[in-house]
């Protein structure tokens, strides 16, 4: 079991305190917190032996609980989760929503802020939560570990803090996931070994429960017992890997209150859409004819001739008094590819504190997002070729696409070692064409991107406004864009290729997300002021069925002063890094992206 202390703790980097002189704003930080309380977890990485499905399989999980452990915490607190690896495979942990204020080395992505806490290692994580409060989750960040390793985190105003909406009677959490029969790891050597996508899930999961509609799991279902004229708070997180899922409840409204962890005006809806990373606080008054009401999620399919899970997992919202074993009453889910639903929400959606939306612009970014197919070479042997036309899959940002290095890009910054990224990521797409129908290069014969580890720097304070334009190279599709260090108001989004003299913005009361589902053959504009120092990335939560990930990594000028953000007190991350700046090479598990 997961173990939690208290303790009050003295600033810890007060001595960084008078170097920082950030304005006050709405999301930004006013002084550098000590913390309120400390939040003391243990997290061990171990194996387990589950049954799902008709069949048992060893998956890793955290403490031998799947879903993990809930993390909990108020507020501005400090956490420190120690990480100790019992499995033959490299794992970090990524706090999903937590923007790191000044301490990115514990942000997670392997090869990006660290390498991977090896077999047998233990590696803590150490972090304040600067004006953050909310549904966030933490997931492995190596790899598909993160099918089976995740886990709420689930974070509260400080003490005599109200919500901004009536206190809920209780509060629910409800992680949905995906499961596969096969060992994730093998499957995704498998999609690596092929070029082509990744196979479909087996099963959509509720807190690890698939439900009655899949064969052996009648039993194997996740229920809440509601009181009749009560109100509920649900927190919904999105842990799948892959799949975009539609949830509702059947005959119920739900009520968005929070959006990644930040409040919003209150919508009510009958059905929600939440894109892998996306968080969603929604209330439910059991106000129905005292029965049991299922509780669906099914997928959001936008792109084309691509092989989804359709059956439908289904959870209870069960009244007391409701006759048990009783049917539940069928909820109404979207068709697959309803991209209306998903506009109608969004269109509704409402950010509830956003007195600092940039509305002056620094930096103008425009990044397209998608997924290309690469010629077959000498690198990509034949039989490595299922992608589309005998090519490789590769997801690319602005055409390249992300080459996954062989040491902690923060480190390599961090110690000036040339050589391992160049900071030349492009601002805007090297050659413009119809983005939603054409492709990139000799249209539509050649799809290719190229391949490089590049970052794109930004100057302290920068107001950034960022365009993200999904492509139709292989096929237009919703693509959920979450930004590490950093959440962001989207302040604009619409159809076809972006232009500029018709593009409706919204800078009254736009919503402060982290994950944006970019419209299926459309754009979307984000804006956020470049505050945070470190390296981070940008990418697509979605995206990992395909070979190459789609990644786009930001860095702060160093004009900032490395000593703002360095390695914590342990200078645990200088020892393990003069072991393994260069993170272990060839491990038997941890099979590299490219030979
Ligand atoms: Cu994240």
């Amino acid at each position: 079991m997961a173990t939690t202390t208290t303790t009050t703790t003295t600033a810890l980097v007060c001595a960084l305190l008078s170097l920082l002189s950030i304005s006050h704003s709405v999301h930004g930080i006013k002084r550098w917190p000590g913390g309120g309380s400390t939040r003391y977890y243990d997290f061990k990485v171990q194996t387990k032996r589950v049954t799902k499905l008709c069949s048992s399989k060893e998956i890793v999980t955290i403490n031998e609980m799947y879903p993990g452990p809930v993390v909990y915490a108020q507020e501005d607190d400090r956490v420190i989760v120690r990480v100790t690896n019992l499995t033959p495979h490299n794992a970090t942990i990524h706090w999903h929503g937590v923007r790191q204020r000044l301490s990115c080395w514990f942000d997670g992505p392997s090869y990006v802020t660290q390498c991977p806490i090896q077999p047998g290692q233990t590696f803590s994580y150490e972090f304040t939560l600067v004006q953050q409060k909310g549904t966030f989750f933490w997931h492995a960040h190596f790899s598909w570990l993160r099918a089976t390793v995740y886990g709420a985190f689930i974070v509260y105003p400080k003490p005599g803090v109200p919500y901004p909406f009536p206190y809920p009677y209780e509060e629910h959490i409800i992680i949905l996931g995906e499961y596969w029969l096969k060992d994730a790891l093998k499957l995704e050597q498998a999609v690596l070994a092929s070029g082509g996508g990744a196979p479909k899930a087996d099963a959509y999961t509720i807190n690890g429960h698939p439900g009655p509609n899949y064969n052996c799991s009648a039993n194997d279902v996740y229920r809440i017992n509601v009181v009749p004229g009560k109100t509920y708070l649900l927190r919904l997180i999105n842990a799948g890997l892959n799949t975009e899922n539609f949830f509702a409840i059947a005959n119920h409204k739900l009520t968005i209150v929070e959006a990644d962890a930040e409040y919003t005006k209150a919508l009510p809806t009958d059905k929600v859409m939440l894109g892998p990373g996306q968080t969603l606080n929604v209330l439910v008054t059991a106000n129905q004819p005292i029965s049991r009401y299922s509780m669906a999620v099914g997928p959001y399919m936008s792109a084309r001739n691509v092989p989804f899970q359709n059956i439908t997992s289904v959870g209870y919202f069960q009244y007391l008094g409701a006759t048990p074993n009783s049917i539940s009453l069928p909820a109404m889910l979207p068709r697959f590819n309803d991209n209306l639903v998903v506009k109608t929400v969004m269109d509704g959606l409402r950010g509830l504190n956003t007195s600092d939306v940039p509305k002056v612009i620094d930096k103008n970014l425009f990044v397209t997002i998608g997924v290309n197919v690469q010629k077959c070479s000498r690198k990509n042997p034949k039989k490595n070729c299922k992608g589309t036309n005998g090519g490789v899959f590769a997801a690319s940002m602005n055409n390249i696409s992300f080459i996954r290095p062989n040491v902690s890009l923060l480190e390599a910054y961090y110690r000036d070692r040339a050589g391992i990224f160049t900071d030349d990521f492009p601002g805007a797409p090297l050659k413009f064409y119809d983005f939603v129908n054409g492709a990139p290069n000799n249209a539509p014969i050649d799809t290719n991107s190229m391949n490089g580890t590049r970052v794109f720097v930004l100057e302290y304070g920068t107001r950034v406004q960022l365009i993200l334009q999904d492509t139709g190279t292989v096929s237009t599709e919703n693509h959920p864009i979450h930004l590490h260090g950093y959440s962001f108001y989207v302040v604009g989004y619409g159809t076809g290729n972006y232009n500029p003299d018709t593009a409706n913005f919204n800078l009254v009361d736009p919503p402060y997300m982290n994950t944006i589902g970019v419209p299926v053959g459309g754009w979307a504009a984000i804006r956020f002021t470049a505050d945070n120092p470190g390296i981070g990335s940008g990418l697509c939560t979605a995206i990992w069925r395909y070979i190459y990930h789609g990644v786009c990594l930001w860095r702060l000028s160093s004009r900032m002063g490395k000593d703002l953000w360095r390695p914590s007190r342990t200078h645990q991350l200088i020892t393990l890094g003069a072991r393994s700046f260069v993170c272990i090479k060839n491990h038997q598990k941890d099979f590299r992206y490219f030979p």
